[in-house]
């Protein structure tokens, strides 16, 4: 189970780059409103690390951090990068369903417990990027359609997720 948390720490971290790749892509594109909206999924994935840190750590257990792979750094258009992004998180719904199973296998409670934020999390990670996937498949190549969805996009915020187990409500990682 512990290297399956510790493998999460990466698999975690690596959302965040990627998120943080495809946000540099859209920015320097002229999508600056997906682009805010990649970086605070960047910032989120960031937290959805900390949370598997600090519950490793409040177990009494080792962190052991692996290596991050560089993540791609362009794609054809939006709709392909938001594509890659839904194949993204159903990867790591895929991952978490993994570590669900183990955590039920060895008997560990806590863990499964803890795990049941995420799996809930990976509902609206799906729904999100898969909502952007659709519009952006309906508006197709019409640019006018896409600048409407960038402005859309451009008014998420990055809000301290209060609800997360294992993660201080200062939105400070823990001491
Ligand atoms: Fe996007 O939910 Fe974590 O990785």
């Amino acid at each position: 189970m512990l290297k399956e948390l510790n493998q999460q720490i990466q698999e975690e971290t690596y959302s965040s780059y990627i998120y943080l790749a495809m946000a540099a892509w859209l920015e320097e594109n002229g999508y600056k409103g997906m682009a805010t909206w990649m970086r605070v999924q960047a910032r989120e994935e960031k937290i959805h690390a900390d949370i598997f840190y600090n519950f490793i750590m409040e177990r009494g257990e080792h962190v052991k951090l692996e290596a991050i792979d560089a993540p791609p750094d362009s794609w054809e258009s939006p709709l392909e990068l938001f594509k890659a992004a839904l194949a993204h998180e159903e990867h790591i719904t895929g991952r978490i369903n993994h570590m669900v199973g183990v955590a039920l296998d060895v008997k560990d409670h806590a863990t499964y417990q803890m795990l049941q934020w995420f799996v809930e999390e990976q509902v609206e990670e799906e729904a999100n990027v898969g909502e952007a996937v659709q519009q952006l498949t309906i508006v197709g190549k019409d640019g006018r359609g896409v600048l409407m969805i960038d402005r859309e996009m451009s008014a998420r915020v990055y809000a301290v997720p209060t609800s997360a187990p294992w993660y201080p409500k200062s939105g400070q990682p823990a001491a």
